[in-house]
C-alpha cells in the first residue's frame, strides 16, 4: 500500500473518483470522520489517501478549500465562466452581476463568454457587455459555437485553471462546451462507467479533464438560478462583491456612506467621471436594497 495526493473528479454516492498526482484514476471511499464530522468530500477537493494498488483507494484527508459552492457541489474553482447570449435569451445585467458577485466573494475570477455572436444583428449587446465587464475587471470573450468564433480564445483562457460554467437555460452552455472540447461527452461517459453501480443514472457534477492541469466542472443544473438561490450574499459583504467599485468606497465624505446615492459618495463620483460603470453601480444599489430588505432568519 502506498500514499497518494489527488484531486476528486466525481462523487458517486460516496464512491469518489480521484485523479492521483501520477494521473491514475482511483475509485475511493472516504474515512467516515471526513464525511460525517468534517466538511465532506466533493468534486474539486484536493485529497490525500492510501492507494490499495488495485485501482481503489481510501481518502484520509481533505486539504483546505479555497472556495466552496453549495449547489452544484463543487469546490476550488479558479474561474467562473458566465455564458451570456448576444441575442436570445437576453440576460439582464443584474443577473450577471449576481453571478460576478458570488465569484468575487468566492475568490474566483470571472469570464463573460458572450455566446451566439453569429445571431446578433446590430452588435449592441456585445458592445455593452464588453464595455461594462471589461471595466469591471472581468475577462470577456465573444464566441459562437456555430461558427467557431472565439472558441480557441476561450479555450486558452481556461488552460491551467479549474473552471465552472453558469448561465441561464438556453444561452448555449452545452453547445459551447462541445465546441471547446469535442471529447467532453465521451470522457464523462468513461468515468461514469468505471464506477457505475447501475442504480443511479442521474448525471452528477464532475470535473472534466481538458488538459494536464485544466479542468472544467460539468455541472448539470449549475444555472444562474441555482447560484442565486443557494449561495446567499450577506449584506456585510456586499462591498467585496463588487471589486471594481470597492476602491472608491473608502473615499466617501461620510464614513457611513452606503454608496446608494448619498452626497459626497466617491462611488457616484467615479461613475460620473467614467472610472466605473453606471450599470454596475445600478446593480450594486439594487442588490443593496434587496439584501437590506431581506428578513433575518
Ligand atoms: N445560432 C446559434 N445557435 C446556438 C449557438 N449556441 C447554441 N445555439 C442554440 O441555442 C439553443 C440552446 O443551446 P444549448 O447549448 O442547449 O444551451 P444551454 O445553455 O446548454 O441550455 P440548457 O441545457 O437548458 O442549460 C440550441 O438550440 C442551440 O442549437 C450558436 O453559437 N449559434
Ligand atoms: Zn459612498
Amino acid at each position: 500500500m502506498s500514499l497518494f495526493d489527488g484531486r476528486v473528479r466525481k462523487d458517486n454516492a460516496g464512491l469518489f473518483t480521484v485523479e492521483a498526482a501520477d494521473g491514475a484514476l482511483l475509485c475511493c471511499r472516504a474515512a467516515t470522520r471526513l464525511r460525517n464530522g468534517g466538511q465532506g468530500v466533493k468534486p474539486g477537493d484536493l485529497v490525500r489517501g492510501e492507494d490499495n494498488g488495485d485501482g481503489t483507494g481510501f481518502i484520509t484527508a481533505v486539504l483546505p478549500r479555497r472556495n466552496d459552492f453549495i449547489r452544484p457541489s463543487v469546490c476550488n474553482i479558479d474561474l467562473l465562466v458566465i455564458a451570456v447570449s448576444a441575442s436570445t435569451p437576453a440576460t439582464p445585467l443584474y443577473n450577471i452581476d449576481k453571478q460576478t458577485a458570488l465569484a468575487a466573494l468566492n475568490g474566483a475570477d470571472c469570464c463573460i463568454a458572450v455566446t451566439k455572436h453569429d445571431t446578433e444583428t446590430d452588435g449592441a449587446q456585445t458592445e455593452l457587455l464588453q464595455r461594462v465587464y471589461t471595466q469591471a475587471g472581468c475577462e470577456v470573450v465573444v464566441t459562437s459555437a456555430a461558427t467557431g468564433e472565439g472558441v480557441d480564445a476561450l479555450r486558452r483562457r481556461l488552460e491551467g485553471r479549474v473552471s465552472a460554467f453558469s448561465g441561464a437555460s438556453g444561452v448555449g452552455k452545452s453547445s459551447l462546451m462541445n465546441a471547446l472540447y469535442p471529447a467532453f461527452s465521451a470522457q464523462v461517459g468513461e468515468i461514469s462507467g468505471r464506477i457505475a453501480r447501475g442504480r443511479n443514472t442521474t448525471r452528477l457534477t464532475e470535473l472534466f479533464k481538458a488538459g494536464p492541469s485544466t479542468y472544467v466542472a460539468d455541472t448539470p443544473g449549475f444555472t444562474m438560478l441555482d447560484l442565486v438561490r443557494y449561495d446567499i450574499i450577506p449584506l456585510e459583504r456586499i462591498h467585496d462583491a463588487f471589486p471594481d467599485l470597492r476602491p472608491y468606497m473608502d473615499r466617501c465624505r461620510y464614513r457611513k456612506c452606503t454608496h446608494t446615492g448619498e452626497d459626497g459618495c466617491a462611488v457616484a463620483a467615479a461613475v460620473e467621471q467614467g472610472l466605473a460603470s453606471e450599470e454596475r453601480w445600478e446593480s450594486f444599489c439594487r442588490m443593496y436594497g434587496e439584501l437590506k430588505a431581506k428578513k433575518p432568519y
